[in-house]
């Protein structure tokens, strides 16, 4: 696992996790199912870094453009690519930068999100070490031992965490399904998954914040790039392979929780 963490995410290390994480008794391991989680939290910091790129590039070339402009103090200032004096330019600078505040307000929802993620994992993580647990079922056992009312107490309980990752794993399903489908607007697939599965459990500000980010997600081929399996038909085969892993662990889950009644945990 920790060979794993190192060098740039592949959609491989997130297949093998999700392949290991189901026995042949149907227990979900837990040991697996938060690697598979790291390698999507590592995933989704890659996106971030998109952003932080962008964003950085922006500032430079905004204080570049500043400088131009108090050294002619007329209002003309010299594009440098071209060498062309563009006359009142000054609307564009004063606009410049409110569509960066744009740009790292989107990269902020990205880093939100996947510290939520990371939070997650990690309070999920140290629960598993502390009980020792090895599988779903026996964490959820645990913690139904001290009667359900005690646990819907709980804000830290394991139970109610994993809900929260479960939900957001029904959402990568349809959007790695929608991905595999040959959609190329991506916003749209992540909207459709989105509002098919986290929405319903999100406030207002969440769902509008998480929509606008969407409209911000690189292309479908960006996509299959990032995944780092090789061609976009290779990382199309990979998708085919991954998706009935994580459907099989999201089953498995849904059943579990819904035997114990704890789909619904505060
Ligand atoms: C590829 C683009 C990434 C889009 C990610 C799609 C999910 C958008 C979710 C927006 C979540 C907003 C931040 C966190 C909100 C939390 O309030 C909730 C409820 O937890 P609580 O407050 O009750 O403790 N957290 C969640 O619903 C868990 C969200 C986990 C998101 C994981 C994303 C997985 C990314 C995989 C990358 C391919």
């Amino acid at each position: 696992a920790a060979a794993a963490a190192a060098g740039p995410f592949s959609l491989r290390e997130v297949l093998d996790a999700f392949r290991r994480c189901v026995t042949e008794q149907r227990e979900v391991l837990l040991e697996p199912y938060l690697s598979g989680w790291r390698g999507l939290i590592r995933f989704l910091q890659s996106l971030g870094a998109v952003f932080s790129f962008i964003s950085k590039d922006v500032v430079t070339k905004v204080a570049l453009l500043e400088a131009h402009r108090q050294q002619h103090p007329s209002g003309a200032f010299v594009f440098p690519p071209f060498g062309v004096v563009f006359f009142p330019p000054l609307t564009h600078l004063t606009q410049l930068p409110f569509s960066l505040s744009f740009l790292q307000s989107l990269g902020a929802v990205f880093s939100f999100i996947s510290k939520d993620a990371v939070a997650k994992v990690a309070l999920l993580e140290a629960h598993r070490q502390q009980h020792r647990f090895v599988s779903l079922q026996s964490l959820v056992q645990h913690e139904l031992a001290a009667g359900p009312a005690a646990l819907r107490a709980r804000p830290d309980s394991g139970c109610r965490t994993v809900l929260r990752l479960h939900r957001a794993l029904r959402w990568l399903q349809l959007f790695l399904e929608g991905l595999r489908s040959g959609e190329p607007r991506t916003s749209v697939l992540c909207t459709d998954a989105y509002n098919a599965s986290l929405a319903e459990h999100h406030p207002w500000v969440v769902r509008k914040a998480a929509t606008v980010a969407f409209c911000a997600l690189p292309s479908r081929d960006a996509f299959l790039e990032i995944m780092n399996v090789g061609s976009a038909e290779e990382a199309v085969a990979m998708l085919g392979e991954a998706i009935p892993y994580i459907g099989d662990v999201y089953g498995i889950t849904q059943e579990l929780f819904a035997e114990h009644k704890l789909l619904d945990l505060p």
